[in-house]
C-alpha cells in the first residue's frame, strides 16, 4: 500500500522540530498526539472571524459561532455513527466524561451492595471515577483479569456478572498493553443482563473506525487531543434513554430551563449537561481533525499504523533480552516493552537525548503495573505521520541504551 506519509507530515509543523539537535522523532501519541496545520488554522479563524460566546445572543457573530459549535457536535455524531447530535455531550476530556457519568449514573443508579465491572487494565481515569464513587456508595467494584497476551479473561468476565451488577466500564484500547477489546462480545453480554457499558475510547477513535451503534455502546468517552484536534476538549456520547434519566453534573448557565429562588428546572440534551460557556474553539478543532481523518480514510490510516506496528515489533524483537507488554492478536499500534533488568526510566533518557519521544513508567495504569508485577514500561506509540526510519531510529537508540546501561 502506498500512503502518502511525506504528505501528511508536511502539514505536522512540529515534526520538523530538532531536539538535541537531532531531528524530532515523535512516539508518544498515546499521550497525545500532535495537530496539523488545518486544525491549527481553523482555531486561529475562530478567533478572527467567528469568536463570541454562544446560544445566548441574537447578534450576528452569537448566531455564528453558535452554528459553528452545533455543526461540529453533528460532525461528531457522524464520526462515531450516533443516532442523534443532543446525544454527544462536550466535556473536557476522556477524564471529564467518565467522571461525568460516575457521579450523575452513580448518584442515580448505584446502591449499597450495587457491583461495578472494570478491568486490571484501565487508565486511571477509567479506575479511580469508580473506585472512589463505589467507595462513597458501598458498592464493590470488580477487575476483570488479564490472560497472558494481554488480552481480556472474557470467561471471568462472563461470570462475574451478578443480579447485583449496575455497570461495566472498560477501555476499547489499552494504552499501555495496546489490546483492542472485544466491545461488542463485552457490551453483548451485559446487555442480556440488561447491564450499561461504558467504552473508554480515548486511545480508539483516532486509529480506527467507531460505530457507537453498532458496538451498541451505552457510554463512550474520547478526548480531543487524542485525535489530532486540541487539549481541553473532549466528548462523551450517551444513549438519549440515559442520559435523560441522569441527574446534571454540574450547575450554572445554559444546563437550565427556568431559575427561581426556590428551585431550577433543567435543561434538555445535551446542554443539560453543559454548564458554563464551553470549549468553542476545541470543538472547531475536533470538526477540523475530524475532516482531516475522514479525507486521509481511517480505514488506509488503520492499515498503515498496523504495518507500523508490525515492523516495529519485529525490529525490537531482534534485540536481545527485549520483553514485550501486550502480544495480543488484535493490537493497536503501540508497543509496551523491558529489557534485561533495565529501569524504564533510564533508558528512556538515554532515547530521549537521542532525539526520540517515549513513554516511560507506569502509564497512568498503576493497578496493571501491580497486576504484572513490574515497576513501568517504555512505551513507543505510533501515528500516521511516522515511519519505518524513525522505527530504525528507535531501535538503535534501545540498543545504544542497553550497551551504556548493561
Ligand atoms: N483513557 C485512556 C485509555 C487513556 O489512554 C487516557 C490518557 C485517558 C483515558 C485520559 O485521557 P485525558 O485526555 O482525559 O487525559 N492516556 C495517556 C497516556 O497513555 N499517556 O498520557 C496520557
Amino acid at each position: 500500500m502506498v500512503f502518502p506519509v511525506e504528505k501528511i507530515r508536511a502539514d505536522f509543523p512540529i515534526l520538523s522540530t530538532r531536539v538535541y539537535n537531532k531531528p524530532l522523532v515523535y512516539f508518544d501519541n498515546a499521550a497525545t498526539t500532535q495537530k496539523p496545520l488545518q486544525v491549527i488554522r481553523a482555531i486561529t479563524e475562530y478567533y478572527e472571524k467567528e469568536n463570541c460566546n454562544i446560544h445566548r445572543g441574537v447578534h450576528f457573530l452569537s448566531v455564528r459561532a453558535t452554528e459553528a459549535y452545533e455543526d461540529a457536535r453533528c460532525v461528531i455524531r457522524d464520526f462515531i455513527h450516533a443516532k442523534s447530535c443532543h446525544e454527544i455531550i462536550f466535556t473536557r476530556g476522556t477524564t471529564e466524561s467518565i467522571n461525568l457519568v460516575a457521579a450523575s449514573f452513580g448518584k442515580q443508579f448505584i446502591h449499597e451492595g450495587d457491583e461495578v465491572i472494570t478491568s486490571v487494565m484501565e487508565h486511571h481515569s477509567n479506575f479511580v471515577p469508580w473506585q472512589q464513587m463505589c467507595l462513597e456508595r458501598k458498592a464493590t467494584l470488580k477487575f476483570i483479569p488479564l490472560l497472558e497476551d494481554g488480552s481480556l479473561d472474557m470467561d471471568a468476565y462472563r461470570e462475574m456478572i451478578t443480579p447485583n451488577t449496575r455497570l461495566v466500564a472498560v477501555t476499547h484500547i489499552s494504552n499501555v498493553l495496546g489490546t483492542i477489546n472485544p466491545v461488542n462480545e463485552i457490551i453483548a453480554l451485559a446487555h442480556q443482563h440488561n447491564i450499561p457499558v461504558l467504552i473508554d475510547g480515548a486511545q480508539a477513535v483516532a486509529h480506527m473506525n467507531v460505530d457507537v451503534q453498532e458496538m451498541d455502546a451505552d457510554f463512550y468517552c474520547f478526548s480531543g487531543h487524542k485525535m489530532y484536534a486540541p487539549m481541553g476538549i473532549g466528548i462523551l456520547y450517551g444513549k438519549e434513554r440515559w442520559l435523560e434519566q441522569m441527574p446534571p453534573y454540574q450547575m450554572g448557565g445554559e444546563m437550565i430551563k427556568e431559575v427561581f429562588f426556590t428551585h431550577t428546572t433543567f435543561n434538555e440534551l445535551p446542554f443539560k449537561f453543559e454548564a458554563g460557556t464551553p470549549n468553542v474553539e476545541g470543538a472547531m478543532g475536533v470538526r477540523t481533525a475530524i475532516r482531516y481523518l475522514g479525507e486521509t480514510g481511517m480505514d488506509r490510516i488503520d492499515a498503515y499504523e498496523k504495518e507500523l506496528l508490525g515492523y516495529a515489533t519485529q525490529r525490537l524483537l531482534e534485540i536481545d533480552g527485549i520483553q514485550l507488554y501486550g502480544t495480543a492478536p488484535h493490537k493497536a499500534s503501540l508497543i509496551s516493552f523491558l529489557m534485561n533488568n533495565i529501569h524504564p526510566y533510564d533508558a528512556g533518557m538515554i532515547i530521549d537525548k537521542l532525539g526520540i519521544a517515549v513513554r516511560t513508567g507506569h502509564l497512568c495504569a498503576q493497578p496493571l503495573m501491580e497486576y504484572l508485577k513490574i515497576p513501568g514500561t517504555i512505551r513507543a506509540s505510533f501515528a500516521f505521520y511516522n515511519t519505518n526510519e524513525e522505527i530504525d531510529r528507535l531501535v538503535e537508540a534501545v540498543k545504544k541504551a542497553k550497551e551504556m546501561l548493561l
